[in-house]
C-alpha cells in the first residue's frame, strides 16, 4: 500500500434534478450516467469509481428522493436509501434558488419558528434532511447550480439556513455545468475517506453490465428528445444481444403505457424512433468502443410501473428489508 492511499464509498443523494448524475460524470471524467432536464431521470443506484489524487472514490449515484406514487417510485427511493447504508460519506446535493424564495421578500414574514421552516430551505429537502437525522455517517452539502443564482449573495443565507438544520462536515457551492467547485468538492470528499488500499482495480469504472447502459442510453435519448408525460411512461428491455470482435448487435423494446405515447415515440414515418436510436447508438458505441447495430421496437405495456414481474425484468429490483421504508413527512 502506498502512503496516504484512501478508499471509500460515497453516496450521492438529494431531490430529483439537482445534478447528482452530472456531478458523477464530472468526477469520472466521462458521461457514464444518464442526465436530462426532466425529473426522475435516474431510476437505479449506479456505481462509478473515480480516482482523485491518491484516493479512489466509489460513488453511488442514486434516484432522486421523492414521495412515491407507484411501485417503481418505491423501488427508486429504496435504492437511494439502501446506498446510505454502506456509505463512508454522504454527499447531499441541493440546488441554489434562481431568485429569492417568495417568503423572504414578504414584509409579513418575521422569521421561522424552527430552523427547518426557514424559507431558504428547499421544501423538497425537508424530508431528506429529516431522514439524514437518523444517519451517523458524515454528510457534505453541495449547493449546485450556483450559475443560476441571480445574486450570489443569496448563497450566504441559504448556507446558513442549512447549517442550522444539520451539522454538515462541509458545505460546497458548485456548478457542475460550469465546472465550478468540482475540484474543491472532490478534495473535501477524498480527504475524508478512510486510509487504506483501493477497493477496485485501476481500470474499473462500474459494476453494471453493458446491457444496463444500453437500456439507460435508450431511455436517456427518449428523455432528452421528448416532453410531457411520455419520458416517464417509458422503460426499456433488451430482446437480443450478440457480440463479435468488431460489432455489437442489439435489439431492444421501448415500453410505453398508451397508444398515444407509442405514436409519439415512433413519430411521423418513424422519424422520432430513428432519432432516438441514433442518439442511443452513439452513446453505446463510445462506451463499448466498437460498432453497434441497434434495432428498436415500441410496445404498449400498460401499468408496467406497478407490475413486479415487469419491474424485475427491467432491472428495478426490490431491495430486501427496505419495503417498509417511507420518506418521513418532516412534521
Ligand atoms: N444550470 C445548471 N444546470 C445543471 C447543473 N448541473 C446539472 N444541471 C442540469 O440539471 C439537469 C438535471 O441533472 P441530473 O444530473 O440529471 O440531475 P439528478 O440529480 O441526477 O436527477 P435525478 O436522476 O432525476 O434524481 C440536467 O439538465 C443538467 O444538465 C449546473 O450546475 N447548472
Ligand atoms: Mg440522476
Amino acid at each position: 500500500m502506498r502512503r496516504n492511499m484512501r478508499y471509500g464509498n460515497v453516496s450521492l443523494i438529494g431531490r430529483t434534478n439537482v445534478g447528482k448524475s452530472t456531478f458523477l460524470n464530472r468526477a469520472l471524467g466521462q458521461a457514464l450516467a444518464i442526465t436530462s432536464p426532466l425529473p426522475q431521470t435516474t431510476r437505479d443506484a449506479l456505481l462509478g469509481v473515480a480516482q482523485h489524487g491518491e484516493a479512489q472514490i466509489a460513488f453511488i449515484d442514486t434516484p432522486g428522493l421523492h414521495r412515491p406514487r407507484t411501485e417503481l417510485g418505491k423501488r427508486m427511493n429504496s435504492a437511494a436509501v439502501d446506498a446510505l447504508r454502506s456509505a463512508d460519506l454522504i454527499v447531499f446535493v441541493t440546488d441554489a434558488w434562481d431568485k429569492l424564495p417568495a417568503q423572504v421578500g414578504k414584509s409579513a414574514w418575521t422569521g421561522p419558528a424552527a430552523a427547518i421552516d426557514s424559507p431558504w430551505i428547499r421544501p423538497g429537502d425537508k424530508d431528506v434532511l429529516a431522514a439524514l437525522g437518523a444517519v451517523k455517517t458524515p454528510v457534505i452539502l453541495v449547493i449546485n447550480k450556483v450559475d443560476l443564482a441571480r445574486d450570489k449573495a443569496q448563497l450566504l443565507p441559504m448556507l446558513e439556513a442549512y447549517s442550522k438544520v444539520f451539522e454538515f462536515a462541509a458545505m460546497v457551492p458548485a456548478s457542475m455545468r460550469r465546472d465550478i467547485g468540482v475540484e474543491v468538492l472532490l478534495d473535501e470528499i477524498a480527504g475524508r475517506l478512510p486510509e487504506g488500499p483501493q477497493g477496485y482495480e485501476a481500470d474499473v469504472l462500474t459494476n453494471r453490465p453493458v446491457l444496463f447502459f444500453v437500456r439507460e442510453y435508450v431511455r436517456e435519448a427518449v428523455m432528452n428528445q421528448l416532453r410531457s408525460e411520455v419520458p416517464h411512461a417509458v422503460a426499456v428491455t433488451i430482446e437480443q444481444a450478440d457480440e463479435t470482435e468488431k460489432l455489437l448487435r442489439l435489439s431492444a423494446t421501448i415500453h410505453v403505457e398508451k397508444l398515444g405515447q407509442r405514436k409519439i415515440v415512433v413519430g411521423k414515418a418513424g422519424a422520432q424512433i430513428k432519432a432516438i436510436g441514433m442518439a442511443a447508438r452513439q452513446r453505446i458505441e463510445s462506451l463499448v468502443e466498437k460498432q453497434v447495430h441497434l434495432e428498436l421496437f415500441v410496445r404498449i405495456t400498460d401499468e408496467w410501473k406497478n407490475m413486479p414481474r415487469m419491474l424485475a425484468e427491467m432491472g428495478y429490483e426490490q431491495m430486501p428489508g427496505l419495503e417498509k421504508f417511507e420518506v418521513p413527512d418532516g412534521n
